[in-house]
């Protein structure tokens, strides 16, 4: 079973989105087990539980401090096969193919970022892999976390069921989906593409791949250059 760490300055974050849903039943049904762990429970400053100081050099804001850092990986490491990672948006650019990668280990360690970032000995000697989940800027590295969390989970056997099953969707054929309707066949006189009422399946298949490539060409050309 994969094993997740999240090493966090705000742990009640989390459970609105990790106990709801398929992560929720991801983790009853021991395909994942995620912790989430309050990094002040590492600092060695046990009367002010620090864990951000001053850049050497003067500068605005706090860095994070490697003590609490190292100490609460040290602590949390479950198992050999391990990845520490840490989300900025100067790490490697998040993708489909990157979650893939990440469900290789058995124990990531996530360190959610906080303040100006972190004392350079950290990313040097602490972090494996440095993830950006895209070219913005967020207040905190708890959400890339969950991000993550979530595109991996659901890529490990048995995560999901038939229905929302991997293989027609986004970016699994390299692809984005094309346009999907439901019923009624006919809203307010705006219709269904009659291909897909047709019961050809052969048709209905070559029409997708059709639309999906089309669709992918306009907006995301990207996609279409490697795999993303
Ligand atoms: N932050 N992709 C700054 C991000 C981010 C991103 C996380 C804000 C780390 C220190 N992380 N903290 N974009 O914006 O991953």
């Amino acid at each position: 079973m994969l094993r997740v760490d999240i090493i966090t300055i705000f742990p009640d974050m989390f459970g609105p989105v990790l106990n709801e849903s398929i992560l929720k039943r991801a983790q009853e049904k021991k395909k994942v087990d995620i912790r989430i762990h309050d990094l002040r429970d590492y600092t060695d400053d046990k009367k002010h539980r620090k864990v951000d100081d001053r850049p050497f050099g003067g500068g605005p804001g706090m860095l994070m401090m490697p003590q609490p850092l190292f100490d609460a990986v040290k602590a949390v490491k479950a198992r050999r096969k391990v990845k520490v990672i840490y989300t900025s948006p100067a790490g490697k650019p998040f993708t489909q193919f990157y979650a893939k990668t990440l469900t290789k280990a058995q124990n990531l360690i996530i360190i959610c970022g906080h303040y100006e970032g972190i004392d350079e000995r950290v990313r040097e000697h602490l972090v494996d892999e440095e993830i950006s989940v895209g070219d913005y800027v967020l207040t905190g590295g708890e959400l890339p976390a969950m991000l993550i969390v979530d595109a991996v989970t659901r890529l490990i056997p048995g995560v999901l069921g038939k229905e929302e099953s991997l293989i027609h969707e986004s970016f699994e054929g390299g692809l984005l989906e094309g346009p999907q309707y439901t019923r009624p066949a006919d809203f307010r006189g705006k219709k269904v593409p009659d291909v897909l009422l047709s019961g050809n399946h052969k048709s209905i298949e070559k029409w997708r791949h059709e639309k999906a490539l089309a669709m992918t060409k306009k907006v995301r050309p990207d996609l279409l250059k490697k795999g993303v």
